[in-house]
């Protein structure tokens, strides 16, 4: 059998693609794109939430964002392993994210401006990453999948903590709750444009449901978070801002209005509230970091040395 028919077969079967099995060029590179934007997106992501860390309101919630701010860098690391078994290399894809020629998810560029944020961060942007990311485990791409795995049951206490913080604010004062209702309006469309681009315009989409890399269009997940959504945000009391917002009996799903496609396009091409300082923070980081990557490199070199005279 030759190696394409192999890949074929593979895909037909529904079993994993693995690091040592040949692939086509552009379904590796496919692969990479989305993996290094997935990446980059847990790793720049820490950055809204990671503002409220000092200033917590007690030592519980300090500690549980703590804890969720972790866990986002521990998910970009599964997944620049996950790009590394396709070849990519783990310094450059960071070169391309802090040069701006690398994407990371749009959500990441709008401000967290008060302690209810964090609430809505969890309910509703990791909830679209949960139903987003759940299929993924089903991705055929083994290193991606598995990791996909670990990755969604952290997310789904990201989710459940967001959601409780709410539900606390909620029974609070007058105050606590106008600014849970101010938070989810502003985070409600950003995160509906997380899923992506209308199915009519998403380039990727068919050849990567071909490939079995993606199992559901973007138009199919994003109404899914919306009908999952619509309930809890009646249990918990706020109102999504949506007047189009309405059951379709016929449908069997809630209609919503029409998401500002010109916001998402200018957020994606770098002109949101936030993109400048988000990346120069990373970059930032990354370069006062270079000490530690160089005596981390010192430090195996020496030890090979000594693995050789030995
Ligand atoms: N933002 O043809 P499609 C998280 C780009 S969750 C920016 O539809 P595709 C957890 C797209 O890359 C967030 N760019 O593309 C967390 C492509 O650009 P290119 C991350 C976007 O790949 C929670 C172009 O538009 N999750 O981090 C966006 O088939 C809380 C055309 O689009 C993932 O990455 C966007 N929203 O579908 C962390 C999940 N949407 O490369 C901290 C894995 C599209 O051609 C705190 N990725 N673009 O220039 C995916 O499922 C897919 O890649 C999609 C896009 C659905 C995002």
């Amino acid at each position: 059998m030759n190696l394409e028919t192999h890949f074929e077969r593979t895909l037909e079967k529904d079993q994993r693609i693995e690091p040592r099995d040949w692939v086509p060029d552009a379904y590796r590179a496919t692969l990479v794109r989305m993996i290094a934007q997935h990446a980059h997106s847990e790793i720049i992501g820490m950055q809204p939430e990671g503002n409220w860390i000092t200033r917590a309101p007690s030592l519980r919630r300090k500690a549980i964002l703590l804890a969720k701010v972790q866990d986002e860098a521990g998910h970009g690391l599964y997944l620049y392993s996950a790009a590394e078994t396709l070849g990519a290399d783990r310094s450059e894809l960071t070169e391309k994210l802090i040069s701006g020629r690398q994407k990371y998810s749009s959500i990441f560029n709008y401000p967290t401006l008060t302690f209810a944020d964090v609430g809505v961060i969890g309910w509703l942007v990791d909830g679209a990453a949960i139903c987003n990311q759940v299929p993924l485990c089903r991705s055929s791409y083994g290193p991606y999948a598995r990791a996909m795995i670990r990755i969604c049951k952290e997310e789904s206490f990201h989710q459940r903590q967001g959601y409780e913080l709410l539900m606390t604010m909620m029974k609070g004062t007058q105050a606590q709750r106008d600014m849970v209702q101010d938070a989810t309006n502003r985070w409600w469309w950003p995160s509906l444009m997380m899923f992506g681009p209308p199915d009519a315009e998403s380039s990727h989409t068919e050849r990567s449901m071909a490939w079995k890399i993606k199992r559901h269009t973007n138009d199919e997940l994003r109404q899914k978070f919306v009908d999952m959504t619509v309930p809890q945000a009646e249990a918990l009391g706020v109102t999504l801002p949506d007047p189009d917002l309405r059951w379709n009996a016929e449908r069997g799903h809630y209609d919503f209005g029409e998401i500002d496609w010109a916001e998402f396009k200018r957020v994606v091409s770098g002109n949101g509230p936030c993109n400048a300082q988000r990346v120069a923070r990373r970059k930032a980081a990354h370069e006062n970091g270079a000490w530690v990557r160089e005596a981390a490199a010192a430090h195996a070199a020496k030890q090979a040395e000594r693995t050789v005279a030995a």
